[in-house]
């Protein structure tokens, strides 16, 4: 396994060029300051031309017109933040427009296509343009004789996969990763078939972005999740944003924002650049907003800390409130510590110990601009701290998400309105996908129960997550990888050594809407199984069908697709699981297909074997369906102890060292994790240009570079092993010294396979050590 990894990874060997991630430029690269608000017209213009590139100026309209809706339209694919508490409010946005638009395209992908391009050529193609040539049709498996994926049957492709797992030695030479977009249903049905299987290992997209904040809450509060919902941010004091470019990737945030402001709420952006969010927005659903150009500001302070800096940050908060708290009765909630939390003592003198000036050194920020955010939080009567992978994609995430239940914890802000903590996670149901079963790390309740309810044997130790599947191809343990959607060849980290380690294996199987990566980095056997998306008509046996999915305020609800199908060769993902299940269990007990004539009766079983999901199939029909409880929301704490834990670690080093700088890898605008939409990233003032790193022009001076010059970029991860980019140009930019961010997935060369969190297992890709010097 070291030696494979050694050879992707050793900079002497060098790999081949890897073709572009992004389209072909349309011209030049630009970088030029954006001064504008976020959303409003500049996103209005940016869907339209969308809308006119994918041929879907009719049909887009019409569908996003049915965007989350009252149990009338589909949930939005484009990210997790709630609906409208309101309900019908056109509350869209234009990234989830480009999203929804992407997946309804009149191009497709057929038979002819395949026949035409063999995949040693499509792998030269730009990820944009294998899946800009539309949605697939077809199952497809790869013919190694001619090099070309060719037709197959759906009943010989599940058969395929039955005898691939069948003829297995062990079940966990199998392992079933899932991409957070998959409804519940076919969620429950697929982790069903894993565990009937007689494995755990079930790695998904999560490992890579919210497992911090799920470790830490669970043992901080005794739950995975966050604890508010929209109400709770309509009614908070204070909003403290941190880690998120939320004008990008979760747009809906600045209704929220905007509306805060105008009640006067205080907001503070916590991030090492000042993202669009941090500025002012026009409400894109506010006609007369966008009427009048009428801007709201969407932020009242903004803080830079350096990266990897919140923890210290956070520390400063909360030393900063307990030493008012000498003077001030009111700046603890000292009847809430002692009825509710545990360990406050210990932490209390953790932060007294630790001095003002390692605080400002890790933190990258002035005692006196922490205490502007601290004077915030200590006036607020509710506060809210919202996050997402600016803290968790560290090694020490899973501490700074529990510094931030710390901080929340001495004001009393838990268990009451407009108060709590709020991560924001990223794909549309990657929430509701842990609380259905993916979770290689299952508690002894939740399979007891899977066992009693579904009649079957499930296996007890704990699987591999994503990281661990790829480590386990490595050394030849896993032969069979399924893909329930995404594209993990480009999603995981250490882009060569995750290749090498897909083919590897004997069957990799992905099921998907677009042509991916994915589909040409595999297995000596490969099958493209395509599925229905979230906007088409689900038709089986029974009826046309819905799915459920839960966003990041565990709200669940249905989503009803109404286009149809890209082709009638689609089949559903519940279908495809049960196919697949079928095939590969031929003496099971679970009516496999019986379940997807009528998604009712997989939520009948689902309402027996899940915690929460009581009286599902009513509940999951009321307007706006229903809120999972959150037993610390009521503040009962699943903890050792009863209580609301503190935690008291030190402060990591997270200081690059001399000559280095920590860079962090991050969408632009214009993708959806592996989908590229185009070269821009409007709200940082770019063009044409993905192959970049934002840097602090003093950073630049000192290493020569000029603007927009061209630059090399080599990481050096923990075992020593260095790893490079070449040719990126440095953009010089508003961002803290001995920092520097580019984008993922081009970035994902640059960090290692072995380098992921002790704490969540999760890949550190937010604080990548590197050197940056002019390209030679
Ligand atoms: N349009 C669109 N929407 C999306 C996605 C998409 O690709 N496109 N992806 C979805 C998914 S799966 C996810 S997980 C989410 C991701 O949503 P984000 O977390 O916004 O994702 P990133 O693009 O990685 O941006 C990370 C942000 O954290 C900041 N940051 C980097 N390092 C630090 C740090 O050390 N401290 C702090 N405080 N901030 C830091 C960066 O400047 C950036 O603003 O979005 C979801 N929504
Ligand atoms: N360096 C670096 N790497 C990262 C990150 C980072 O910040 N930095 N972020 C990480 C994070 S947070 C995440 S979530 C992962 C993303 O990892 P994934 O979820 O694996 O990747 P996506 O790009 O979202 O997947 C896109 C593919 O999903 C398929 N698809 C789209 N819709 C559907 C559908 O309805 N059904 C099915 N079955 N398939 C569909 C399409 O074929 C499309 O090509 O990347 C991670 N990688
Ligand atoms: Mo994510």
């Amino acid at each position: 396994m070291e030696g494979l990894k050694a050879l992707s990874a050793d900079q002497d060997e060098q790999q081949p060029l890897e073709p572009a991630v992004g389209p072909a430029p349309e011209g030049d690269p630009e970088f030029h300051p954006y001064h504008h608000p976020a959303a409003g017209w500049g996103a209005a213009k940016s869907v339209t031309r969308f809308l006119v590139r994918e041929g879907a100026l009719v049909d887009g309209p019409r569908a996003i017109m049915r965007m989350n809706h009252e149990n009338t339209g589909f949930d939005c694919p484009g990210c997790a933040w709630p609906d409208d508490t309101k309900g019908l409010h056109l509350d869209i946005c234009e990234n989830g427009i480009k999203h929804v638009t992407w997946e309804m395209t009149r191009k497709r992908v057929g038979r002819e296509f395949f026949a035409a391009h063999s995949v040693t050529e499509l792998s030269g193609w730009s990820d944009y343009d294998l899946e800009n040539q539309g949605r697939l049709t077809e199952p497809m498996v790869y013919d190694p004789e001619s090099d070309h994926y060719v037709p197959i049957s759906w009943k010989d492709a599940f058969e395929l996969v039955g005898s691939t797992l069948r003829g297995l030695d062990d079940p966990n030479q199998a392992s079933f990763y899932t991409s957070g977009r998959l409804g519940n249903e076919a969620t429950f049905l697929y982790q069903l078939m894993a565990r009937e299987l007689g494995t755990n290992n079930l790695p998904d997209c999560s490992n890579m972005c919210h497992e911090a904040s799920g470790r830490a809450l669970q043992a901080s509060l005794g739950t995975g999740k966050g604890t508010v919902d929209l109400k709770d941010w309509e009614s908070a004091d204070a909003l403290f944003i941190m880690g998120v470019n939320a004008a990008s990737n979760a747009p809906r945030m600045l209704t929220a924002l905007a509306e805060a402001y105008h009640r006067g709420a205080q907001i503070v952006h916590i991030n090492p650049l000042v993202e669009a969010a941090a500025t002012r927005t026009i409400v894109p659903h506010d006609f007369t907003d966008m009427a009048l150009f009428r801007t709201t500001r969407t932020s009242t302070l903004n803080l830079q800390p350096r990266i990897g800096g919140d923890m210290a940050l956070l520390r400063g908060m909360a030393k900063s409130i307990l030493e008012q708290s000498e003077s001030d009765p009111k700046a603890l909630d000292r009847e809430f510590i002692e009825r509710h939390t545990a360990g406050f003592e210990e932490y209390r003198a953790l932060c007294e110990a630790t001095p003002w000036a390692e605080i400002e050194t890790q933190s990258g920020l002035s005692r006196a601009d922490i205490l502007k955010a601290a004077r915030v939080y200590g006036e607020a009567d509710r506060s809210i701290v919202s996050w997402c992978l600016g803290l968790t994609q560290h090694e020490h995430g899973v501490d700074t998400v529990r510094e931030i239940v710390n901080l929340l914890l001495l004001r009393g802000n838990l268990g009451r309105e407009g108060a709590g903590p709020s991560p924001v996670r990223g794909h549309s149901n990657v929430q509701g996908n842990r609380t259905c079963g993916i979770d290689h790390r299952p508690s002894d309740e939740f399979l007891d129960r899977l066992a009693e309810v579904c009649e079957i044997r499930p296996p007890r130790e704990h699987g591999l997550d994503t990281v661990d599947t790829i480590k386990a191809m490595q050394r030849g343990d896993v032969k069979v990888f399924v893909g329930m959607g995404g594209n993990f060849a480009l999603a995981a980290p250490d882009t060569p050594a995750t290749y090498a380690a897909l083919r590897t294996c004997e069957l990799t199987v992905q099921v998907s809407t677009k042509l991916n990566r994915s589909h040409l980095v595999h297995g000596r056997r490969a099958l493209i199984l395509p599925c229905l998306g979230r906007t088409e008509k689900d038709h089986q046996r029974k009826g046309v069908q819905s799915t459920s999915v839960e966003d990041s305020m565990s709200m669940v609800h249905l989503s009803i697709g109404m286009k149809r199908p890209a082709s009638p060769h689609l089949l559903s993902e519940p279908a495809i699981v049960a196919g697949m299940a079928h095939a590969a269990l031929p003496d099971s007990n679970t009516p496999w297909h019986w379940y997807v004539e009528d998604y009712d009766r997989i939520r009948d079983t689902m309402a027996r074997a899940l915690d929460g999901f009581e009286d599902f199939n009513r509940r999951v029909r009321l307007p706006l369906g229903f809120r999972i409880k959150q037993p610390a929301r009521e503040l009962v704490f699943l903890t050792p102890s009863g209580r609301a834990e503190f935690s008291a670690a030190a402060l990591p080093d997270v200081v690059p060292a001399p000559g280095t700088l920590a860079l962090g890898t991050m969408r632009s605008h214009d993708q959806w994790n592996t989908t590229i939409y185009s070269d821009n990233d409007r709200y940082r003032g770019i063009k044409n240009l993905r192959t970049l790193v934002f840097m602090n022009r003093a950073d630049m001076r000192e290493r020569g570079i000029a603007d927009l010059g061209p630059v090399d970029i080599t990481s050096t991860a923990r075992d020593g092993s260095r790893r490079s980019v070449t040719g990126y140009l440095a953009i010089p930019y508003d961002i803290p010294r001995g920092c520097a961010a580019g984008y993922m997935p081009e970035m994902n060369v640059l960090c290692a396979l072995g380098d992921y969190s002790t704490q969540s297992d999760q890949p550190i890709m937010k604080h990548v050590k590197v050197t940056i010097d002019p390209a030679a």
